[in-house]
């Protein structure tokens, strides 16, 4: 395996300021309470995590819009400020299991690990394609957009100059999509950007489409391989308690798959799990998403591989 050691760092981002909804700060925190660590140990992995408690507090007193994005100032301060912590694990060998929060912190998980991996690809799982600009995002939520600053679509942001254009358009593969913007759309077709909607899913079977969204990415099965798990790729029966669900998702079955299969290649050096907010629906669906983040994350590293 590319992963140097048999350690493990959890990175909680305890963050909501990429969206609207409170609450999905308060995922990592759960689904380390629910006895992830402990379960990843028994896979065999040393654990330590981070838990970022205090990034609350890099609020600044004033963060008004620019360019139609909300909360510029808060998202990018804690987002660089993870960015460099995952850098530095990355760099010492261990695998970066990150926590979110919400999708914006995307923005801190690519950068610090291609950072570490310049060569590395990323398979992007998730209903929505993150890809928006600040020109063209209708909400304004900054977790509608990190993949466009880290392709460079989006340069002239004041409050993003760190961030820089580590991602190339043929490194990137989506599974799950079902919910894109006009916007969106144009920029996967314009930029050749090898998407598989739940179309191709439900056409192919995941079992292929993970094959052909590797063999797009990564043809000689030899580069480090970052997965960014939104569980709102999961269908909101298996999944409820995330702050933009859409129905026609995966299956339990369909979204594990997917972590196994990459997982069992060798190559993937990071995980996020991200948009798991225990505070949307009631206390039996907040279980059962908290549980499915924590199967995910286990897939990840290894949990079903004999
Ligand atoms: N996520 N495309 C929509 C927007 O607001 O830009 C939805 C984004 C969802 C983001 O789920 O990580
Ligand atoms: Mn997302
Ligand atoms: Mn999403
Ligand atoms: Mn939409």
């Amino acid at each position: 395996p590319l992963v140097k050691s048999n350690q493990v760092s959890i990175i909680g981002v305890p963050f909501n300021g990429g969206q609207p909804q409170k609450g999905v700060e308060k995922g990592p925190l759960r689904l380390v309470e629910s006895g992830l660590a402990e379960q990843l140990q028994e896979l065999g992995w040393q654990v330590d995590y981070e838990a970022n408690e205090h990034i609350g507090e890099l609020r600044p007193a004033s963060d008004p819009d620019v360019m139609n994005l909300k909360q510029p100032k808060f998202v990018s301060a804690v987002t660089q400020n993870v960015a460099h912590q995952i850098h530095e694990r990355a760099k010492q060998g261990k695998f970066v299991l990150t926590l979110g929060g919400d999708h914006s912190v995307a923005l801190a998980t690519v950068s610090g690990v291609f950072g570490s991996y310049p060569n590395a690809c990323l398979v992007w799982v998730d209903a929505h394609a993150d890809i928006n600009t600040p020109e063209a995002t209708d909400s304004g939520n900054i977790h509608g957009c990190p993949l466009s600053f880290l392709m460079g679509l989006s340069t002239d942001h004041p409050d993003f100059q760190w961030v820089k254009p580590v991602l190339k358009s043929n490194r990137l593969v989506y599974i799950g999509l079902r919910d894109l913007d006009s916007y969106e759309k144009k920029t996967i077709k314009s930029l050749g950007i090898k998407a598989f909607t739940m179309h191709h899913v439900d056409k192919y079977g995941i079992g292929k489409v993970v094959d052909m969204a590797l063999d797009h990415v990564n043809p000689n099965r030899d580069l480090p391989i970052h997965l960014s798990f939104d569980v709102d790729a999961l269908d909101p029966s298996v999944a409820p308690s995330t702050g933009t669900p859409v129905r026609g998702g995966l299956t339990f079955r369909e979204g594990h798959y997917i972590c196994e299969a990459i997982a069992e290649t060798g190559l993937l050096v990071a995980a996020d799990i991200m948009e798991v907010n225990p505070a949307l629906e009631d206390e039996a669906a907040v279980a059962q998403t908290v549980q499915v983040g924590c199967s995910l994350a286990r897939c990840c590293l290894g949990e079903t591989l004999l």
